[in-house]
C-alpha cells in the first residue's frame, strides 16, 4: 500500500498550537489521510476549522476517558476507513493543583485521573486500533524529561510519563507480531495549551535554549517531521523506543 493511501487517527488537537495539529501538518504533507480527534464540544469549532483546512481531513469528538467514546469512535472509523496504518496519542491531563505544590501531596484521584488519561487511554486506543491495523503500522505518543528526571512542579505528570514510557515498551512486545511498531517522542518544552498553566514557562524555555547543544527550543514542527517519520517505512526497525526531539537537552550533565 503507498503512503498515499494509508489513513492516520490523531487524537489530541485543541487549537492551532498543539503538538497533535502540528503532527497533523507533516503527516498531511507526507500524503497521509487523516482522521483528527478533539475532547468535547467546547474544543469542537476551533478543530474543526483547522481540520477543514486540511483537504480529506475529518474530525470526531472522543473523550478518552470514556470506554463508550473511544468504542463508537473505532465502529465509525472502521465503517469509514476499514483498514488503519498509524494511530497519533498526544492527549494528557492532570488535575491543575496538582502541577502545583510538593508532589508529596499528590492526591488518590489526582494520581488516578493523571494515569487515566496520560497513560491508561494509550492502551484503550491500542487495542481497539490494532484489529483494524490489517497491514500493519504504527502508534506513536507524546511524553516529556520529567519522566526520567525531576522536574520540579510536573509532580504526578511525570510519574505518569514514566509508566507510559514503559506502556510503550510492552505495547510494542504485544503488538509487534502484528507488525505495529509503538514509540514515543520525548519533546523539550513547546508554549502550548497544556504549557500554558506553568508559571514560569518563559524562565524554562530561556533556560532549556541555554543549556541545549543546539541553543534554541525545539520547534513544534520538529516534532511533527519526526511523528512523520516513525509512522513512515524509514521507521520500520524503530519500536519500543523514546526518542528525543529536544534539541539534545536530555544528553547533558552540566
Ligand atoms: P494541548 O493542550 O494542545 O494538547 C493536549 C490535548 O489533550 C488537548 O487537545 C486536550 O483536549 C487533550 N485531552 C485532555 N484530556 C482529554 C480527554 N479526557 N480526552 C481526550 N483528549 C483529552 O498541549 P500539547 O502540549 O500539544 O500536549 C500534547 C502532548 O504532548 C501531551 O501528551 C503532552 O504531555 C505532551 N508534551 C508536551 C510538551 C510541551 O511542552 N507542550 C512537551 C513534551 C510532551
Ligand atoms: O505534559 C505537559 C503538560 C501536561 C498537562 C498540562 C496541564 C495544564 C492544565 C497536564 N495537565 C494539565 N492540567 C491542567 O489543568 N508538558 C510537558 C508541559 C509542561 O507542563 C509542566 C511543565 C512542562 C514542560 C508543568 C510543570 C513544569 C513543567
Amino acid at each position: 500500500m503507498s503512503e498515499s493511501q494509508k489513513t492516520a487517527v490523531i487524537f489530541g488537537l485543541a487549537n492551532k498550537r498543539s503538538i497533535a495539529w502540528a503532527i497533523a501538518q507533516k503527516l498531511h504533507q507526507a500524503g497521509w489521510r487523516l482522521a483528527i480527534t478533539y475532547q468535547n464540544e467546547r474544543l469542537e469549532q476551533e478543530a474543526k476549522d483547522l481540520i477543514a483546512d486540511l483537504p480529506g481531513a475529518s474530525g470526531f469528538m472522543c473523550d478518552v476517558s470514556s470506554d463508550e467514546q473511544i468504542a463508537k469512535l473505532f465502529d465509525e472509523l472502521k465503517a469509514r476507513y476499514g483498514v488503519l496504518s498509524g494511530i497519533v496519542h498526544s492527549v494528557a491531563f492532570a488535575p491543575a493543583e496538582e502541577l502545583k505544590g510538593e508532589f508529596v501531596n499528590t492526591t488518590r484521584e489526582g494520581f488516578r485521573i493523571a494515569h487515566d488519561i496520560s497513560v491508561y487511554s494509550l492502551i484503550a486506543v491500542s487495542r481497539s486500533a490494532a484489529p483494524l491495523m490489517t497491514a500493519g503500522g504504527g502508534i506513536v505518543t507524546l511524553t516529556y524529561y520529567g519522566a526520567e528526571k525531576v522536574v520540579p512542579k510536573y509532580n504526578v505528570m511525570g510519574v505518569a510519563k514514566a509508566a507510559l514510557q514503559a506502556t510503550v515498551r510492552y505495547l510494542a512486545n504485544d503488538l509487534g507480531p502484528k507488525a505495529i511498531r509503538v514509540n514515543a517522542i520525548s519533546a523539550g518544552p513547546i508554549k502550548t495549551l497544556a504549557a500554558r498553566g506553568i508559571s514560569n514557562l518563559g524562565d524554562m524555555l530561556k533556560a532549556h535554549a541555554e543549556r541545549a547543544p543546539l541553543k534554541r527550543n525545539v520547534d513544534p514542527g520538529e516534532v511533527g517531521a519526526t511523528a512523520a517519520f516513525l509512522l513512515s517505512e524509514a521507521g520500520s526497525g524503530i519500536t519500543g523506543e523514546t526518542i528525543f526531539v529536544d534539541c539534545g537537552y536530555n544528553i547533558m550533565g552540566f
